[in-house]
């Protein structure tokens, strides 16, 4: 909450709204997005998340694997429009040769179809191509977020999960979320994510960190078909 309420000062577009575009006020955020709240908050590395993340990620893909990135989501009650568009991770990132990745999504509320739980559309990750993603709001100047459509024969499914519990899923599962209709409950998430060490380091060379405040020309791989 320390994040929420600004104590812990983020810059720039790593506080912002993944449902709306950068000209929303703050107050009014539906799905608060904090980017690497351990850059701003360093005493958040390597909690024992962190590390037993960490190690679930190389018994499934192998042990070059090293923390990426994390992310905090909030979605406060009565936050309809709360809806975190359909996407496959790997559509938000620069095209890479390696591109294993372990994402977790640590539940901070219970997390229920109510108050706006993930859903994953099953089978998609094992697609030889990426969907066609848009910019929602057509210019990454103005939004993060890019949008996914469904097809007719995708059958997502809602992954509700108890506070403290966590899913992991792979960077071409498609997945999405929808709006807090709860009156008093959050939906609150904190994301850490797994990729090897050599995709790490190139995405660094390329300035590629996961800050919504990196160079747009870096960030304009993204939204293109793999
Ligand atoms: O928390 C959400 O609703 C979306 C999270 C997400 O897309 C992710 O963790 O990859």
């Amino acid at each position: 909450m320390a994040f929420i309420t600004r104590e812990v000062p983020v810059e720039g577009k790593d506080f912002c709204d993944m449902s709306a575009d950068y000209s929303k006020p703050i107050e009014d955020f539906s799905i608060i997005n904090i980017m690497l709240p351990s850059r701003y908050k360093p005493s958040l590395k390597n909690n024992i998340y962190e590390r037993r993340a960490a190690s679930i990620s190389k018994q499934l893909l192998g042990h070059d694997m090293q923390c990426d990135y994390d992310q905090l989501l909030a979605k406060p009650p009565n936050k309809p429009d709360a809806i975190f568009h359909w996407h496959q991770d790997l559509a938000y990132w620069p095209i890479t040769k390696d591109t294993r990745t372990a994402s977790f999504w640590l539940a901070i509320d219970n997390s229920t179809v109510e108050n706006g739980c993930l859903h994953f559309v099953p089978g998609s990750h094992l697609e030889p191509e990426l969907r066609d993603h848009c910019i929602l709001h057509g210019d990454r100047n103005k939004s993060h977020t890019i949008s996914a459509k469904l097809s007719e024969k995708d059958t997502p499914k809602p992954a509700e999960l108890k506070r403290g519990d966590a899913t992991v899923h792979h960077e071409r599962v498609l997945h999405g979320s929808g709006g807090n209709y709860s009156n008093s409950n959050w939906r609150r998430a904190w994301v850490i994510a797994f990729r090897s060490q050599e995709t790490v380091e190139e995405e660094r060379r390329r300035g590629f960190t996961h800050s919504h405040n990196d160079p747009l020309e870096v960030l304009n791989a993204v939204g293109k078909k793999n």
